[in-house]
């Protein structure tokens, strides 16, 4: 690479979009070589802007990894949105990615539709989850060349859509997002690196123990409750011989979803902790011991206190 042979190193910021449970955050994982961002199957699973930061000899690589769009309900559901939408302006490249194993949904029209108007400069397009059979491509390819060409056909005052880099990935498989890696450092300038080199994230340590224990909850919760679940860290004691101690507020929305999160004897709550714990003492390198309290807060969602305390209202500690 030309950059690499005369010694100059390429950086970039990266704003990862698309619509929720498409993959993104398990791209950026990928992308990062360490776990940086929760990834679970239920949607909405990203609730913050995360920073992965990528260190390669052919320079960096700042993802934001963004809560994906989806329909809002309630006011949670609308603040994330506007944060997805929000981190989309004011990145060197786009990185949409889209679940090409599903047909294109309406967000996805939707981001295409954005990127048709706001024309970035960089922009990549990632059909992620080409491991699943039908792949559905063509479909988006089609409906890019529609969405385009209406633009085009729009008129003359209006900025011709962008031409994206398209890339079938694999955030699952080791070396499936190679080709992404590839595509970003081509559309990246030489330029200063933003971060020091040795981290990967500079995402609040106590926002990221309340996403790992969110995950553990999201794997294990179905139906509504998922989206009425919110995690707080309330203090964190360092411990020189025993480690950290970590005090862990779960808010739930009901009464009656106390009781699920906790579980028949309290089965669900202490698996949720025995999963955490190894891992988050695995991330920070210390023992780390949890102890986990369920609070009923009707309408949490709609408590600012408690939205800046999760990160959500761009209050980060
Ligand atoms: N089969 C397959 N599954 C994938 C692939 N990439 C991600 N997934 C799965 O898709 C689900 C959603 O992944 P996430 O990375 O959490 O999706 P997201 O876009 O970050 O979702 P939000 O945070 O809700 O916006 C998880 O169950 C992943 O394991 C892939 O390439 N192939
Ligand atoms: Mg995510």
């Amino acid at each position: 690479m030309q950059e690499e042979a005369s010694g100059q190193k390429k950086a970039a910021v990266v704003g990862v979009v698309g619509r929720t449970n498409a993959g993104k955050s398990t791209i950026v994982n990928r992308l990062v070589g360490e776990k940086v961002s929760i990834v679970s199957p239920v949607e909405q699973t990203t609730r913050n802007t995360i920073r992965g930061i990528v260190e390669d000899p052919r320079g960096q690589l700042v993802l934001l990894d963004t809560p994906g769009l989806h329909k809002a309900v309630g006011p949670l559901g609308r603040l994330l949105n506007g944060m997805a939408r929000a981190s989309s302006a004011g990145v060197d490249v786009l990185l949409v990615v889209f679940d090409a194993s599903h047909e294109p949904q309406l967000e996805d029209d939707g981001w295409m539709r954005r990127v048709a108007k706001e024309a970035p400069a960089k922009c990549v397009f990632a059909l992620n989850k080409c491991d699943r059979s039908p792949f559905y491509a063509t479909m988006f390819r089609d409906l890019w060349k529609q969405i385009a060409a209406e633009k085009d056909a729009a008129g003359k005052d209006s900025q011709p859509a962008c031409e994206p880099v398209w890339v079938d990935v694999c955030g699952i498989k080791p070396h499936g997002c190679d080709a992404l890696f590839e595509a970003l450092f081509g559309l990246a300038e030489v330029g200063p690196a933003l971060f020091p080199e040795d981290i990967v994230t500079d995402y609040p340590r106590k926002l990221a123990i309340a996403d790992v224990v969110r995950e553990k909850l999201l794997q294990r919760l179905h139906d509504e409750v998922p989206h009425e679940v919110g995690v707080v860290v309330n203090d964190i004691a360092e411990k020189r011989k025993t480690g950290w101690e970590v005090a862990v507020t779960i808010y739930v929305n009901r009464p009656s979803q106390k009781g699920i999160v906790i579980g028949p004897g309290a089965r669900l709550l202490k698996e949720v902790r025995l999963c955490s714990e190894p891992e988050l003492s695995d991330m920070f390198g210390v023992r780390v011991k949890l102890e986990l309290w369920v609070k009923v807060v009707p309408n949490w969602m709609k408590n600012n206190r408690i939205l800046a305390e999760m990160g959500y209202l761009g209050s980060e500690q």
